[in-house]
């Protein structure tokens, strides 16, 4: 009711003061209609005229994590995609897990420049269809019912529109006539209302805390009226949207969570079928337009002796210029011309033009920058160590600030309190968690539906950006940290860890090699699932969504105390209380999960056994013993990855126990194993990778027999040449590929090791240049804190400061379908873009000090 009275006072305001101004602006609107922009279907699909594209669908919500931010109606406006979420929708400003609608159909009509498309809410049988054609200056877009709103849905289904928070920071508005600014900080109107008019949320879960009331906020709107101008100072954002029925709100969906964005939303009408609703939207285009070439490079730069090879990045719209320069920075802070030389063209990558730009004639150690035209890039080093202290932010910094049941210390500040000391609880059956989580109709354990199981309170890293121990991410962390304490020896010291008071202090030596602290941190609690549970589990979680998406400190995550059924909610006698937040365990069992954790837990135990023996002996016994009970054993190949996941990970446990045991029943077992999975691929993930960790330790007919197969993985990675112009695998669908490129330049460096002759190391600097800024889109390394530039904005548990996590590596480049390559730097809430994960951490680790083996060559 309150919302109501509002919109009406202020919807009155401007109609009063305005009406002059809006006949105004739609006589503006009309006159502009004479210059040349329109917006045209083009043969992939969306709609384009320079500086401006509607993609409609071209990108839909894939059900993985709900409201991803990038799907529907979306605008990429100069260059940059300033919108999305354009559809029917069910809430003043959704939220991740709210309902997203299916797409049932899409017809692109590219004859009269007209997408149409069907939406589906299956929980409320509630059809809609979107219709968008290009019209003036921009689209009208119309939205046709054929059976009225479902009654429940009235007065909340609406059209929404949803606009980067980032994109318009520091900018005004005008609705009707009436000025505003886009807020900062979230600090817009809300109201209470009885959670009984709450549209569902993903599977009944809730984001909101209600703390037992029953009721949940609806945010008001900034502003109401007919025409709503976006940034009119600014040409590169300014959007026009008129709405020729009904009103458009403009909300700030922030206040519900810090994710939202600015949304753009008119009401559908009840109980009417038919076009119900119809908007104008008009994204300025300034013309002739043409986006600023992006020159890219490793913003950590170059060993004297490597290529070095810059990658500029050019508008289809622009004229490549012939030549580009190295200037060098003097001491007494002169620029000298190094270097002038011709560019290659390489072509045509997605929707832009490449050129390369060859220095690797120039060796001197020094500091240098690009220039390309009347555009110079931040400096960069030519010099022997370019590399040596590249992998020091991930050990001493981001890997203490992912310890969990730790405090964690850094000079002034504390970065958590020790969390998840009431870990954990046995989830119960039947249960699908929100975060990818499930457990059958059976626990595989002894343990009750949420009784306690002991134990768990120790050891472990976040996952990611968010709290949960992933096991599987840990068994890649442990065998990428064992494996850099092999190879290289790594005795770094900068972390003080006391794990008897749960302290950890950034920055502070103990005596105490920081890797092997780090893989002692991992063991600990992996090795605590298979001796308390029998075997490891898939995960350890929080129940509760309006738990998962905390922001803050990990120890407020949780109350800290263990559940206790005989105090009510919110009650505590100190000790225990009656709230249900501890975490819970996902126990199903799995051939896979086994025989990955074993290898882990193997090699664990190696690097461990000069450091805490006793632990060390627990990773063996509970290596062999997940061995032992899987090995010739039937198995289930309905698993999550099927029998190829498990025959990898078979493969690793059975290299793993070799190594450490040298009994030959593994070793017999690995090649059984590794010959026929190299003949199905050597592309895939693993099997190239794990024969060349392999082979110091087989005997010379290995060898032998694998030359075959990495020449003919040369020919599989000189593939990427024609792909891309950088020469790596580039997967960037759902999730950024970073990752892949980094594994990719591990296995060519293991290939480079033992194998010169066929793999150069320029295939392990391809790999690094691609991670430090030689990349599309932008030329900023994805390492946070290493490199001049680097991402300084990213998806870390830290992520609504607007800031980073030192050390940590960024999944990268997310492609939005078909052709735009995205990683936003102003905007830390894209997963798939931004988020730190352990494992490519640690494998970033290692490469990083393999560069280092290489180049002391
Ligand atoms: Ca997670
Ligand atoms: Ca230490
Ligand atoms: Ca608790």
């Amino acid at each position: 009711m309150k919302i109501m009275t509002m919109m009406r006072t202020i919807k009155d305001i401007c109609r009063c003061l305005n009406t002059v101004f809006i006949s105004s602006v739609i006589l503006f609107l009309s006159t502009a209609n004479a210059s040349a922009q329109k917006l045209k279907i083009n043969d992939l699909g969306y709609f384009e005229t320079r500086g401006v594209n509607i993609f409609v669908f071209s990108n839909q919500y894939n059900g993985m994590f709900n409201d991803e931010k990038n799907a529907g109606i979306e605008i990429i406006h100069h260059g940059v995609r300033t919108s999305t979420g354009g559809a029917v929708r069910l809430q003043n400003t959704p939220e991740q897990w709210d309902l997203v609608p299916t797409v049932i159909s899409r017809k692109v009509n590219k004859d009269n420049n007209s997408i149409d498309v069907e939406l589906k809410y299956g929980d409320y049988d509630f059809n809609s269809s979107i219709n968008v054609t290009s019209k003036d200056n921009g689209v009208m877009i119309t939205v046709s019912l054929d059976k009225p709103l479902p009654a429940k849905l009235e007065g909340k289904a609406g059209l929404n529109i949803e606009f980067l928070p980032a994109s318009y920071f520091r900018k005004t508005y005008l609705v009707d006539g009436k000025p505003g600014g886009f807020p900062l900080y979230p600090s817009s109107s809300t109201t209470m209302e009885p959670l009984t008019q709450k549209v569902l949320q993903y599977a009944g879960h809730s984001t909101f805390d209600d703390r037992g009331r029953k009721e949940f906020i609806v945010p008001g709107p900034l502003a109401t009226g007919k025409i709503i101008l976006m940034a009119p100072e600014d040409p590169e954002n300014f959007v026009k949207i008129q709405a020729l029925d009904g009103d458009l709100m403009l909300f700030d969906g922030r206040n519900l969570a810090q994710n939202g964005w600015f949304i753009v939303r008119s009401l559908l009408p009840s109980k009417k079928t038919g076009n119900v609703l119809q908007w104008y939207l008009e994204p300025n285009a300034i013309p002739n337009w043409k986006r600023a070439p992006v020159i890219q490079f490793s913003q950590v730069g170059y060993h004297p002796g490597q290529e070095k090879v810059a990658v500029i990045e050019l508008d289809k719209n622009d004229t490549p210029l012939t030549k580009a320069s190295l200037y060098q920075v003097t001491p007494e802070g002169k620029f000298v011309e190094k270097l002038t030389a011709n560019l290659v063209q390489w072509g045509r990558y997605l929707r832009f033009n490449y050129l390369k730009f060859d220095f690797t004639s120039v060796r001197d150690p020094g500091i240098y920058f690009l220039k390309y035209g009347d555009q110079s890039t931040s400096t960069f080093v030519i010099g022997p160590d370019v590399y040596a202290n590249i992998w020091h932010p991930t050990l001493d910094v981001f890997f203490p600030v992912q310890m969990d049941h730790m405090m964690v210390n850094e000079a002034y500040r504390v970065w958590h309190g020790a969390p998840f000391l009431d870990d954990a609880l046995q989830a119960p059956i039947n249960h699908q968690h929100f975060d990818g989580y499930r457990m059958s109709d059976v626990t595989d354990t002894k343990y009750k539906p949420l009784e306690r199981i002991p134990g768990l309170n120790v050891g472990g890293w976040f996952d990611a950006g968010d709290f949960d121990i992933q096991t599987l991410s840990h068994v890649s962390v442990l065998l990428n940290f064992v494996d850099t304490w092999e190879k290289f020896k790594v005795d770094r010291d900068e972390t003080f860890v006391d794990q008897a008071t749960r302290y950890v202090d950034i920055h502070r030596p103990d005596g105490k090699p920081d890797i092997l602290q780090q893989i002692e941190h991992g063991a600990l609690n992996v090795v605590a699932q298979v001796e308390n549970i029998g075997h490891p589990v898939r995960g350890i979680i929080v129940p509760n969504l309006h738990q998962y998406h905390h922001l803050g400190d990990a120890i407020n995550e949780t109350d800290n105390l263990p559940y206790n059924p005989d105090l009510k909610p919110y009650e505590s006698d100190g000790k225990s209380s009656g709230t249900m937040d501890d975490r819970w365990v996902f126990t199903n069992r799995s051939a896979a999960l086994d025989y990955s954790t074993a290898g882990a837990l193997a090699a664990a135990s190696r690097a461990l056994r000069d450091y805490n023996r006793s632990l060390a002996d627990r990773c063996l016994a509970a290596a062999k013993k997940m061995w032992d009970e899987n090995f010739d054993k039937p198995q289930n190949t309905n698993q999550p990855g099927g029998q190829m996941f498990i025959s990898g990970s078979e493969m690793s446990a059975a290299l793993q126990l070799y190594i450490t045991t040298k009994e030959d029943k593994y070793s017999k077992r690995f090649t059984e194993l590794l010959w026929p999975s190299l003949d199905r691929s050597v592309a895939g993930r693993g099997g190239i990778s794990t024969a060349l960790q392999a082979l110091p330790y087989m005997d010379n007919d290995f060898k032998t027999k694998l030359k075959g197969y990495i020449i003919k993985y040369k020919e599989s990675i000189d593939a990427f040449a024609k792909e891309n112009p950088y020469g790596v695998p580039i997967t960037s669908r759902g999730w950024g590929g970073n990752s892949g490129v980094i594994n990719f330049a591990i296995t060519n460096y293991y290939a480079n090791k033992y194998f010169p002759d066929i793999v150069s190391p320029e295939y392990v600097y391809k790999g690094l240049n691609y991670i430090f800024g030689c990349h599309p889109y932008s030329n900023i390394s994805f390492v946070s804190a290493v490199g001049t530039r680097s991402k300084e904005i990213a998806y870390g548990n830290n992520r609504a400061d607007f800031t980073f996590i030192a050390g940590g590596v960024v999944p990268g480049l997310l492609l939005f379908q078909p052709d735009f390559l995205e990683n936003k730097e102003d905007w830390p809430f894209f997963w798939g873009e931004n988020e730190y994960v352990i494992d490519i951490c640690s494998a970033y680790v290692f490469l990083s000090n393999a560069v280092n083996e290489m180049v002391s060559k």
